[in-house]
């Protein structure tokens, strides 16, 4: 076993530390790094499942270019790079340089940021660079700028063990930030309340003392609510709103205008008035409170204002810069903020200055010396791609996203990349939704190979360290750009032969001139993001950089909290409270679409699937896309439980299984935004979003699309499981998860196969005279078994049925763990049960020990466990990374719901 190599987890912005290391084998061990300043030491699940992810399987390990066929063959990195840049000089030449655009990531280390940000709006000198952070954190970007004058998240994380009182808004932390979120739980063991506010009913909300299931959009109104009520009710810090913040006023104007009233702020929200006014008295009541928020408020076409309605209450109270309390924008990509500080945005520079202040561009020119800086804003991501479809934008470089699954109407972005003249991706997975449209393909390396640094949602950078060679020909991103940017004639702003080369210029220019003059009398303005303490690391003091908050200072010690001295970053200091006028979500329901869409995670998923998809640890808990709705809904649309329903919406169309019991309300269907075309046979749920962004910040309504759902008729389902991938386009319906030495896939059709066997031995490639082919056929139910076995060892099964109502197959998995199969797994292959009528454990809700819902919900039965902890003690489920302890939760509240029935 290799020497532990510390670490960042690639996942969430919790930014929890890894120590990584290589077996002789080659597997990767991953284990929590409790000496990094996330604190726990702990992985979540995600995390716990890294090593499954690192291997060479489907990656993209050189060069590719689209031939006259249309099919990818291998090249050159010179042939590939001279092709990039000689593509992107002539549009340049003939159209101009806002012709051009680059797509990125929050998933790049800020080195690659860096470098991006530098070639788009130094030297290609365009701001047409923009970031899937927009479909993320720009609203709650744009609410820090207003309220503070700076793009800043005050607090940290010990913030949540210290608050009194913790809201969680639009967040399902529980599942999105596990890590953070056992440490909320513990503050809540000592005796902190919980608030949580979401439509759903979430895993989050299983541990809440009150939950708020507002109607979705509603948030500014239930903020603007509050904001009343703490002036009415005396809780306010006059002394700290008279010194320390402007406009208090306007911003009760609005918020009085139509949240004055409770009962009316309740009636819009669509809850009691009594959870509305015990929200407001817990608020009122406790100083320490931190308002946790992510994607319900962000994405939304108010998620600015429903940000600033927040931020409003924490000013109004003075609850700001001290321990325990302050509004908390939490990241979801491990680097959201490190490109926030690089400038990533269409709308930014770079360290947090701004393109349209003539000041801050020659500032940020004269540091780089560049040959031009872009001189207006660039395109945001809708709009961005808009431009391609429109013919304005030809040329578009993508480097670590996928937008043909993660942007609003998402077939629309599809038809934007075949607009355009070229169309290049840097990505580490060879065959992705967004890779089927580009002309070029450049690997790049993934994590375990890539060497830089992120920063979290508390401001804290850290090191992410290989520990793993670089494979095939794969590059590093901030490699590949900079050897783009050579070849278009800029090799002297990209002489970097290192990542720490480039880390230091970009903290350098933190400091630079960081005491801007203020204009008309006002005083000086100084950006907090300052990494000077940073800006001389040699080699040695980079490789072993601890993690740090930032602002960092000349000592190289870094900064818990901001705005500890109430002075905030707007020329005067002052903190703006913000005029917010609540308004409903732009497209409403209607007869032809009565439903409101919602998407948003799972678990045990990331995004689009590429590296979580990889992991058999991570199948098993949900499987399959899924469309949640309340039982009356189903009903209403004539789909049943467990049946395949297509979901529509103006934009698009997509098949997924009914699923009740996600604590969706009346009126309101949930879809996981995972699901993709390498995946699924249509479950990309990005082509139904409709494409409406928040007027500020150009953030899109992810949350809030108009929808119905209809019965999608098939005549038979079915499963199959076998060792490798299967041909399964001209099914109906197919999806497929990896597992432990299988790919199991969920299937239906139109039509039943007239000859079951034969239809079966062609689709599983048991063509031989000689196979070892197993099958039953069961007259009465219509059910079709078979399974093909070679030397003894299974290679593949498959069930057909006329009805959705399959039997438990999860046991089947285990027979592929065997070399050979015993005669009674042979009988029980026919049977369709599990050998010796041994339980089947059902799907799984611990995945790191991988315990399923059938064995947990027998032992609450059997030994009358009634706390997770008791759960823990029996079974070890929830005892490791605790990311299924809602869920443990709530499988006790129902076995005892039963038992009460
Ligand atoms: N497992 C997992 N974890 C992840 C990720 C992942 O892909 N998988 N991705 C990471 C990333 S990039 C991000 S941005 C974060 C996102 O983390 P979260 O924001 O926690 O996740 P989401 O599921 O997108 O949405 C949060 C909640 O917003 C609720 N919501 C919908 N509409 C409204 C509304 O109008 N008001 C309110 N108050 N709530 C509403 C939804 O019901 C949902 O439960 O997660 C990060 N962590
Ligand atoms: N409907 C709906 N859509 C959404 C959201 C939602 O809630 N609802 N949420 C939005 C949010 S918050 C986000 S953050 C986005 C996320 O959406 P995406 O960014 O599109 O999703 P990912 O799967 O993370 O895409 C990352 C890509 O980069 C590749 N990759 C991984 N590591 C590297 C690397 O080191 N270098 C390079 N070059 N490539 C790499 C991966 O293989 C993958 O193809 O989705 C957004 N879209
Ligand atoms: S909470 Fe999980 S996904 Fe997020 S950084 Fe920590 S281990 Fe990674
Ligand atoms: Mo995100």
């Amino acid at each position: 076993m290799s020497t532990p190599v510390a670490t960042t987890c690639p996942y969430c912005g919790v930014g929890c530390g890894v120590l990584a290391r290589v077996g002789e084998d080659g597997a990767v061990h991953v284990a929590g790094d409790s000496s990094h300043d996330s604190k726990v030491g702990r992985l979540c699940v995600k995390g716990a499942a890294l090593g499954e992810t690192v291997d060479l399987q489907g990656r993209l390990l050189h060069p590719k270019m689209r031939g006259e066929n249309g099919a990818f063959h291998r090249t050159s990195w010179d042939e590939a790079l001279d092709r990039v840049a000689q593509g992107f000089r002539r549009i340049v030449e003939q159209h101009g340089s806002d012709a051009v655009a680059l797509y990125v990531s929050g998933q790049l280390l800020t080195e690659d940021y860096y470098v991006a940000n530098k070639l788009a709006k130094g030297y290609l000198g365009t701001a047409n660079i923009d970031t899937n952070s927009r479909l993320c954190m720009s609203s709650a970007v744009a609410g820090h700028k207003r309220a503070f004058g700076e793009d800043v998240v005050p607090g940290c994380y010990e913030d949540l063990e210290q608050a009194e009182l913790v809201v969680l808004v639009g967040s399902n932390t529980a599942w999105c930030h596990p890590v953070l979120f056992q440490r909320i739980a513990q503050a809540k063991e000592q005796g902190a309340k919980l608030v949580v506010i979401d439509p759903r009913f979430t895993a989050t909300c299983e541990s809440a003392h009150l939950h708020l299931p507002i109607k979705p959009g509603t948030d500014v109104w239930l903020f603007n609510g509050l904001l009343v009520f703490l002036f009415q009710h005396g809780v306010m810090d006059a002394e700290f709103v008279d010194a320390h913040t402007e406009d208090l006023n306007a911003a009760l104007a609005a918020a009085a205008a139509d949240a004055g009233d409770p009962a009316h702020v309740a009636r819009i929200c669509g809850v009691q008035q009594a959870d509305v006014l015990a929200f407001y008295r817990l608020f009122a009541r406790h100083r320490r409170t931190v308002c946790l928020f992510s994607q319900g408020v962000n994405q939304s076409s108010s998620g600015t204002d429903k940000v600033n309605s927040i931020i409003n209450c924490h000013l109004l109270t003075g609850r700001i810069g001290a321990p325990g309390m302050g509004p908390f924008s939490i990241t979801g990509q491990p680097n959201a903020m490190g490109g926030r500080e690089v400038g990533g945005l269409a709308n930014m520079l770079a360290a947090h200055m701004e393109l349209h202040e003539p000041v801050h561009r020659e500032i940020v020119q004269t540091f780089w010396s560049s040959p031009r800086i872009a001189s207006r804003p660039g395109l945001k991501a809708v709009a961005l791609f808009d431009a391609m479809l429109e013919g304005r934008v030809k040329a578009v470089w993508i480097i670590g996203t996928n937008p043909v699954v993660s942007l609003p109407d998402a077939d629309r972005a599809k038809r934007a990349l075949d607009a355009c003249e070229l169309v290049v991706c840097s990505d580490i997975i060879e065959r992705t939704d967004t890779n089927a449209h580009a002309h070029v393909l450049l690997p790049a390396l993934g994590w375990g190979e890539k060497d830089g640094t992120v920063t979290n949602s508390e401001r804290r950078i850290s090191r992410q360290r290989p520990f793993l060679p670089a494979p095939g020909e794969a590059r590093a991103d901030w490699r590949i750009i900079c050897d783009v940017a050579r070849r278009l004639g800029f090799a002297q702003g990209f002489a970097f032969d290192s990542p720490r080369d480039i880390f230091v210029e970009h903290a350098r220019l933190t400091a630079f001139r960081n005491h801007t003059p203020g204009r008309d009398g006002q005083p000086a303005a100084t950006r907090l993001l300052n990494l000077r303490g940073l800006a001389s690391l040699n080699h040695q003091e980079y490789d072993a950089m601890r993690p740090v908050q930032w602002p960092v200072h000349d000592d190289g010690t870094g900064t818990q909290r901001l705005f500890t001295d109430h002075h905030f970053a707007h020329a005067d200091g002052r903190a703006r409270l913000i005029a917010t006028t609540a308004r409903l979500p732009v497209h409403g329901t209607d007869r032809e679409y009565p439903l409101v869409l919602n998407t948003g995670r799972v678990r045990d998923q990331w995004h689009t699937m590429t590296r979580t998809g990889k992991s058999p640890r991570l199948a098993g808990h949900i499987s399959e896309p899924y469309v949640d709705m309340h039982p009356h809904d189903a009903l209403r649309s004539g789909v049943r439980e467990g049946e395949l329903a297509r979901v529509q919406s103006s934009w698009g169309a997509m098949v997924a299984r009914v699923r009740h019991g996600g604590g969706v309300l009346p009126g309101n269907v949930f879809v996981p935004i995972h699901w993709n075309d390498q995946f699924a046979s249509d479950a990309r749920v990005g082509g139904l979003v409709n494409p409406v962004v928040d007027p500020v910040s150009g953030e899109p309504e992810f949350k809030h699309t108009p929808v119905r759902v209809e019965p999608f008729p098939v005549r038979w389902y079915g499963f199959a499981f076998a060792r490798r991938f299967l041909p399964a386009s001209q099914l109906s319906y197919w999806t497929l998860i990896r597992g432990d030495r299988f790919v199991r896939y969920e299937i239906a059709h139109r039509e039943r196969p007239k000859d079951c066997s034969a239809w079966a031995k062609a689709w599983l490639g048991a063509h031989a005279a000689d196979v070892d082919w197993v099958e039953s056929e069961d007259p009465g139910t219509g059910v079709y078994r078979a399974a093909h076995v070679q030397d003894g060892r299974i290679e593949s099964c498959v069930l057909l049925s006329p009805g959705p109502d399959l039997p438990s197959r999860h046991w089947l998995a285990s027979l592929f763990a065997r070399d050979a199969l015993r005669d009674e797994d042979r009988i029980a292959l026919l049977a369709g049960e599990p050998p010796g009528g041994s339980v089947d454990a059902g799907p799984v809700v611990c995945s790191c020990f991988g315990v399923g819902r059938n064995t947990i919900s027998e032992a609450i039965r059997a030994k009358a466990l009634d706390t997770p902890a008791g759960i823990t003690a029996a079974l070890r489920a929830g005892g490791n990374c605790g990311s299924c302890i809602p869920e443990l939760r709530r499988l006790i509240a129902e076995a005892h719901a039963e038992t009460d029935a």
